[in-house]
């Protein structure tokens, strides 16, 4: 997860987890839940945005499979900092194969004005994923709400299915079986929350 503080996305994998939505404060340096999916159990790093910070990130962006990057359409600035920081940062220091362009707090559009259109999220998605096929109808751009639920688990199923189509069929980056999950499901996650708690 990564983007500025205070775009949501602490909110949005609560959300996503935990289908609530709770008013948090700011995630200290980064950390991460893991997230069963079929016979997989995906980690989900959710990083801390605050300058302060970098280096820690820089640490975390690494060994990531995808990336999540977040921003607030309705502070410009927020859009701008992925593109001129967030993005070459990851592209430095990862082989990331998928990069998820997410527009947060999509619930305040009926009395706000947004700062960043539909049209740009999507081409910077379409830029910064290469790969993914001209034709392909799913780009992956989301407008979503933590507050309401609205396209969140769309977000993180759409990164799951881009990599584990069948979810039941052992992953192709490790031949290690699913022993225990529901120890794995729960500890981090409690770690991980008790900002909230
Ligand atoms: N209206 C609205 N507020 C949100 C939403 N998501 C997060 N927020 C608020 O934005 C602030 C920052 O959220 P947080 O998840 O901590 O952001 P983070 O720093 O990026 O992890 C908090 O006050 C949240 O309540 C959303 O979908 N809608
Ligand atoms: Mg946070």
């Amino acid at each position: 997860m990564v983007g500025d503080s205070s775009i949501g996305k602490t909110s949005l994998l609560l959300r996503y987890m935990e289908r609530e939505f709770t008013d948090c404060s700011s995630t200290i340096g980064a950390a991460f839940v893991i997230k069963t999916w079929g016979v997989h159990d995906i980690a989900i790093w959710d990083t801390a945005g605050e300058e302060k910070y970098a280096g820690m990130t820089t640490f975390y962006y690494r060994n990531a499979t995808a990336a999540v990057l977040t921003f607030d359409m309705f502070d410009r600035a927020s859009f701008q900092n992925l593109i001129q920081r967030y993005i070459p940062i990851l592209e430095d220091v990862t082989s990331a194969q998928l990069k998820v362009i997410v527009a947060t707090k999509s619930d305040l559009l009926n009395t706000r004005e947004r700062k960043v259109t539909q049209m740009e999220g999507k081409q910077l998605a379409r830029r910064c994923n290469p790969r993914l096929k001209c034709d392909d109808p799913s780009l992956p751009y989301f407008e979503t709400s933590a507050k309401t639920g609205h396209h969140v688990d769309e977000v993180f199923e759409y990164i799951f299915r881009h990599f584990f189509p069948d979810p039941n069929k052992p992953s192709p980056f490790s031949s290690k079986e699913k022993e225990d999950s529901v120890v794995l499901d729960e500890e981090p996650r409690e770690t991980k929350f008790n900002c909230c708690r």
